[in-house]
């Protein structure tokens, strides 16, 4: 599945907000139940090794929802991300190659990375991701993933001096054997460490079955700790087809995927926080979403997890990760819940989940060429649509 290539203007956006409850958000709700699952358990309380805090509150139904547009004019956003220390600004990425600093709805200044001449970008190539070191007020440390000129995997790291990045080291390089499925999400977790997310290589039907073999990079989730110079990137998941946007619940540090599917199911995956970092089996490719995909028994060595939510192609036909929205200026019915969506039918839908129980819903606005949510450090919510523009979930009326 193409992902940049599939229609990118036919989508009419609609700021219409969803009062909830309604039978327009109700319609569009994806239509395949998921199975209870191994990690679709009640305990909310127990984060880690028996460590217990306060219990996450209970989420609502979204309440009232709309879209402010906060920026217009970009060239082709994929992703942004907000720096530790700096509650004013947006780094948006640009995936031709380019980050630059949005504040107050303007770019500001020169571009703050500007690898263009390192970068093929095109369809699902490019410079996909940033992520920011926690201590990046102190060391100036961010990080990158994109598609060099050879169409591999990069991820690098770049030192912020005064006014320049400069390019310290690359931390991971993976060939890449057909252009589509790069993955490209990087993300801290809460354990401090450096997690991407890599796709099967590309083509369809992982065609040399490398998600389900653990030698290969591809298909994978994996983990590196950027401060141990000897350290080595760590196999945390496999199984996953193309986890374009992945992230953590910065309440609770579970982690939630978006794993593209191939022509039938879309699904999101949840691994509690106190499982992070075990290795787990998202079913790629013997499983498209619960459905079986190839006849052949999952490789041994982790448990499988089955998504907690999915949808058909009747939907849409590429997720988007998101997060789980932990602000404030929405409404309390929005907290606790997951935003994700479609880049090609632009729907955006939350999920959560609560004793056990699974609640999906349609927000009733669409996103033309949705690649990418990104969370401020309020924990307010951002959608990134490819057309140029960045908006902001916004309290609906
Ligand atoms: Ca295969
Ligand atoms: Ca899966």
């Amino acid at each position: 599945m193409t992902r940049f290539l599939l229609a990118v203007t036919i989508f009419v956006l609609l700021l219409a907000g969803c009062s909830g409850g309604g039978s327009d958000g109700e319609a569009e709700m994806p239509q395949i139940e998921t199975q209870p699952t191994e990690t679709a358990e009640t305990d909310r309380t127990t984060t880690g090794a028996g460590e217990t805090t306060e219990a996450p509150e209970e989420p609502g139904d979204g309440g009232p929802l709309r879209l402010e547009e906060v920026a217009s004019g970009l060239t082709a956003p994929v992703h942004a991300a907000a720096a530790p220390g700096e509650s004013e600004r947006l780094y948006v990425v640009e995936q031709v190659g380019r980050i630059v600093v949005l504040e107050d709805g303007e770019v500001r200044g020169e571009p703050f990375l500007d690898i263009q001449a390192d970068v093929r970008s095109g369809g699902e190539q490019g410079l996909l991701s940033v992520a920011f070191h926690p201590d990046y007020e102190a060391n100036g440390l961010f990080y990158v993933n994109y598609t060099n000129q050879a169409g591999d995997t990069r991820v690098q790291e770049f030192e912020r001096r005064s006014r320049r990045s400069v390019a310290r080291r690359t931390l991971l390089a993976v060939d890449q054997p057909y252009p589509n499925h790069n993955g490209g999400q990087l993300a801290f977790g809460p354990d401090g460490l450096l997690y991407v997310g890599m796709g099967d290589g590309g083509a369809g039907g992982d065609p040399e079955n490398r998600a389900q073999d653990p030698t290969s990079r591809l298909g994978k989730l994996l983990r590196l700790d950027v401060d141990d110079r000897g350290a080595d990137w760590e196999m945390v998941g496999y199984g996953l087809r193309n986890p374009w946007r992945f992230s953590f619940d910065r309440l609770t540090g579970d982690l939630w995927i978006g794993d593209v599917g191939q022509d039938a199911i879309e699904e999101i995956d949840f691994v509690p926080a106190r499982r992070v970092g075990q290795v787990l089996n998202f079913g790629w490719d013997v499983f498209e979403g619960t459905q079986q995909f190839e006849d052949k028994e999952p490789t041994p060595g982790g448990p499988l997890v089955e998504p907690i939510s999915q949808y058909t192609h009747e939907f849409g036909c590429s997720v988007t990760g998101g997060f789980v929205y932990r602000g404030s200026d929405v409404s309390r019915e929005a907290r606790g819940r997951y935003f994700y969506g479609d880049y090609c039918s632009g729907r955006v839908w939350s999920v959560a989940r609560w004793e056990g129980e699974v609640s999906r819903r349609g927000t009733g606005f669409r996103v033309p060429s949705l690649t990418s949510f990104a969370e401020d450090l309020d924990g307010e919510l951002y959608l990134v649509s490819a057309g140029g523009s960045i908006y902001r979930l916004a309290r609906g009326v």
